[in-house]
């Protein structure tokens, strides 16, 4: 299986929250190193850099004055004077206007966020195109034909990511602009497996009305676990895009037997839905040791969720997501796609 990776994602190393403290995020870049080495040593095939591709390529999911912030954003903060992370401290609820871009970054920090996981830096806006570009370089290999399975080694994550707003260490939602550029080349219909522990709730937002892009979603219940206002099991699409969302919210503790239940049922689901290329979002936060979830899996489990993918046999994209604890994140990671492709 080829990878796809690009150094760039280490000029994003940012700070969040930790119990009322500015921290190191747990989204690291040390992350993606331990994932590149482990692909390594399991000869698990090529690694190739990504292409490069104009902003247009995100805004065909996101929207343009969206895509423009994130590009301008450091500029504006710093020409502030402020050298540390800029991080919003206030957004938009309910009966608040969505429509008026505020002019001063302050203001469009909260705008186009969801959440406070999400400090822009001054090497953000690089890392978050060279990450989105990974994906869509994946995707354009597996358009191509001539290839089965591809994997886009992204940071930072993108899930979380909607049309306009950026959300648990997620810019660019790098599974949708893949999903929309396998489109764009000629796929007829496109399956998102979401298999992070978190709930991916810009994709979903993303293709929540549209019958092309089919979501399936296996998380931590939106009950007790972030993202919280999004996830739940009655979500199925709306308009024409109704029936082609399926959330498997799931409690805490869950270990392979209850997970592998949702999983196959997706799966069949997928299946049926006969989608050109399937993009899995990769999470590996299911993980007994993840620091931020509460999922149960263990090591292994992660070559019978790659089998269990490999069994809805169509293209295969996957984009890495989450995964916080890195001693286990190469193994675990690399591990799905050791499964995936042992049962081809
Ligand atoms: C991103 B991805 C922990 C707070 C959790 C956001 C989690 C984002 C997860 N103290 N903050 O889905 O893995
Ligand atoms: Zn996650």
């Amino acid at each position: 299986m080829l990878t796809f990776y690009s150094p760039a994602h280490q000029l994003h190393h940012a700070t969040e929250l930790k119990d009322g403290v500015l921290m190191p995020c747990f989204e690291t870049p040390s992350r993606a190193e331990t994932i590149l080495a482990r692909v390594r040593e399991q000869g698990l095939g090529e690694v190739l850099p990504p292409g490069d591709y104009p902003a247009e390529r995100y805004a065909r999911v996101h929207t343009p004055r969206y895509v423009r912030f994130l590009e301008k954003a450091w500029g504006e903060w710093s020409a502030t004077g402020r050298r540390h992370d800029a991080l919003p401290l206030i957004w938009p609820v309910r009966d608040m206007r969505s429509d008026i871009e505020p002019e001063y970054i302050d203001g469009k920090l909260g705008f186009y966020a969801m959440d406070a996981g999400v400090a822009i830096t001054a090497g953000t806006w690089e890392a978050v195109r060279g990450s989105a570009n990974l994906a869509l370089t994946g995707m354009d290999r597996l358009s191509a034909g001539g290839q089965d399975s591809a994997f886009a080694l992204c940071r930072p994550p993108g899930h979380h990511a909607a049309a306009e707003y950026m959300g648990g260490y997620c810019y660019l939602n790098n599974a949708a602009i893949a999903a929309q550029a396998g489109l764009d080349a000629g796929a007829r219909r496109i399956a998102i497996l979401d298999v992070d522990f978190h709930h991916g709730n810009g994709s979903q937002s993303i293709f929540y009305s549209r019958p092309d892009v089919l979501f399936a979603s296996i998380h931590g219940d939106p009950k007790r676990s972030y993202p919280y206002f999004l996830g739940h099991a009655d979500e199925k699409g709306h308009g024409p895009g109704e029936g082609f969302n399926h959330n498997y919210p799931l409690p805490h503790g869950t270990d392979w037997y209850g997970y592998r239940t949702a999983l196959e049922h997706a799966g069949r689901t997928i299946a049926t839905y006969a989608p050109d290329v399937v993009v899995v979002s990769l999470g590996v936060d299911t993980f007994k040791d993840d620091p931020i979830s509460h999922f149960k899996l263990g090591n292994e489990d992660y070559l019978r969720m790659g089998a269990a993918i490999a069994a809805i046999g169509r293209p295969t994209l996957f984009v890495m997501e989450g995964g916080y604890w890195v001693d286990d994140i190469g193994v675990n990671a690399v591990n799905v796609l050791s499964g995936f492709e042992a049962a081809r």
